[in-house]
C-alpha cells in the first residue's frame, strides 16, 4: 500500500479504533482479556469492499494494537449452494489473499472454520437460547431468502453460528463492515442471555465499524447496493486478483449519473461518490484534493473514471503478484491453516468445556455419577 494510503487510513481509523478499544475495555470487558475476532466467507474472490471495509482494518489492528483471530468461514458459505471443487479452490485463494494483504501468521491466528468443530457445538447451545422470531428479523436473512423458493435452515440460523464464532473465542471486539452490525447485536444479545442464565461466561462483543465511508463500498453496477462477492454480475465488483485491463473495463462501466462534473454527494450521486471514496482510500488524497484536481483538469466523470482505474490498478498490482506467489505454494497455505486450527481449537475447547459444565451437558470429575 502507498504511504499516502496508509497515512489516510491512519487518520480515518486510528482515533476510532483506539477509542473503541479503550472505551470497551473500561466497561463490561474489565475481566476479559482483549481478543479480536473476525471472519470472511470463501464465497468468491476478495473485492474492494472486503479490502477497504474489513481487511485493511484487520491488518492495521494486527500491526498496531493486538493480535487478531481470523476465520475463513466456509460453513457460512454453504448456507447457499456451492460446488465442492470450487469451494476448495476458493478457500486456498482466500487464504493466499489474506496473506498477500498483510495478515501475518506469526502475529495472528488464521484458520478454517470447519476444522474447529467447537464453533458448531456452541452454535447448538446458543440456538437453544434464541427464538425464530428474532432470527427472522435480521436483514441479511430477509434479503437472501426473498430470492429463494425453498429456504435452507442453515440460512435461517447462520447468525447464531456467527455469534458462536465470536463467543467461542471470547472475543471482545469484532472489526466488520456496516452490513454486519445487526448480526453482532445478536451475538451481544446471546452473550447477555447466557451470562444471565448461567453466570458471567462471555464478554459482550463490540463491533468495530469504521465511522467513514469505507464501511460500505458500493456495487459498481448498482450503487444503491453494497459491493458483494455473491452478486451474480462480476462487473459489480473489483476483485483483488483482477488484471489492470479488467479493472479499467469495470471502472469504465461503473454506473454514475447524467451530471458530468466530479464532486462528492453520497446521497444524490452514489455512483461517482463511490468512485471518489475508492480513489481517496487507495491514494490518500482527500475528497477536496480529488475535486480540485478533477476540476482544474476539466475532467468529466468519463475521464475521471480513467484516473480511478489507474489508481486502483497501481494499488492492486503488487497484491495480485503476492496472491499468485502464495498460490504457487499450496502446502505453505495448508500449513498456515493447520497451525491456525491448533491454536484456535485450544481456545475454543476451553470455552466449550466451561459452557458444557454450566449448561449441564458435561459432568466434571467431582460430580460424575453422583445422584443426590
Ligand atoms: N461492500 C462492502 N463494503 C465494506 N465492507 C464490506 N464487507 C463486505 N462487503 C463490504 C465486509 O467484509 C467482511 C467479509 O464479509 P463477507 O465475507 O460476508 O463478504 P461479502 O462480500 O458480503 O460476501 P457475500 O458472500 O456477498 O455475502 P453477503 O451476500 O452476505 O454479503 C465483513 O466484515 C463485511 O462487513
Amino acid at each position: 500500500m502507498s504511504i499516502g494510503g496508509y497515512r489516510l487510513l491512519k487518520n480515518i481509523n486510528k482515533i476510532f479504533i483506539s477509542q473503541t478499544i479503550r472505551k470497551a475495555s473500561t466497561k463490561a470487558e474489565v475481566n476479559f482479556q482483549k481478543r479480536i475476532f473476525s471472519g470472511i466467507q470463501p464465497t468468491g474472490g476478495v473485492h474492494l469492499g472486503n479490502y477497504l471495509g474489513a481487511i485493511l482494518n484487520w491488518v492495521k489492528i494486527q500491526n498496531e494494537h493486538s493480535n487478531i483471530t481470523l476465520s475463513i468461514v466456509d460453513l457460512h458459505s454453504i448456507t447457499l449452494p456451492q460446488e465442492s471443487e470450487i469451494l476448495k479452490k476458493r478457500i486456498l485463494e482466500m487464504t493466499a489473499t489474506l496473506l498477500a494483504c498483510g495478515i501475518d501468521p506469526d502475529k495472528s491466528t488464521l484458520f478454517l472454520q470447519s476444522t474447529v468443530p467447537q464453533h458448531t457445538q456452541l452454535c447448538w447451545q446458543l440456538s437453544c437460547l434464541t427464538t425464530m422470531a428474532r432470527l427472522a428479523h435480521l436483514p441479511q436473512y430477509k434479503e437472501k431468502s426473498e430470492k429463494l423458493k425453498d429456504i435452507p435452515l442453515g440460512l435461517f440460523i447462520y447468525p447464531v453460528l456467527q455469534a458462536a464464532d465470536i463467543l467461542v473465542h471470547k472475543a471482545t471486539h469484532v472489526p466488520v463492515g456496516e452490513d454486519q452490525a445487526q448480526q453482532i447485536q445478536l451475538a451481544q444479545h446471546l452473550a447477555k442471555i447466557f451470562n444471565t442464565k448461567y453466570g458471567t461466561t462471555f464478554p459482550i462483543p463490540h463491533a468495530i465499524i469504521a465511522d467513514d465511508t469505507s464501511s460500505r463500498i458500493r456495487n459498481l453496477r448498482n450503487p444503491t447496493k453494497k459491493m458483494s462477492k455473491s452478486e451474480p454480475d462480476p462487473k459489480s465488483r473489483i476483485q483483488l486478483s483482477d488484471t489492470s485491463d479488467a479493472i479499467l473495463e469495470k471502472v469504465k462501466k461503473a454506473v454514475t449519473d447524467f451530471t458530468s462534473e466530479v464532486y462528492y454527494d453520497a446521497e444524490n450521486r452514489p455512483g461517482v461518490s463511490n468512485l471518489m471514496v475508492i480513489h481517496s482510500m487507495l491514494t490518500g488524497l482527500s475528497m477536496e484534493e480529488i475535486y480540485q484536481d478533477a476540476n482544474s483538469k476539466k475532467l468529466d466523470t468519463g475521464k475521471y473514471k480513467l484516473v480511478v482505474a489507474e489508481a486502483v490498478a497501481n494499488h492492486l498490482a503488487p497484491i495480485r503478484e503476492k496472491i499468485n506467489n502464495y498460490l504457487s505454494r499450496p502446502q505453505y497455505i495448508y500449513d498456515i491453516l493447520e497451525e491456525g486450527r491448533i491454536h484456535a481449537t485450544e481456545v475454543a475447547q476451553k470455552t466449550l468445556d466451561e459452557v458444557n459444565l454450566k449448561v449441564g451437558t458435561i459432568l466434571n470429575t467431582e460430580n460424575n455419577f453422583v445422584v443426590s
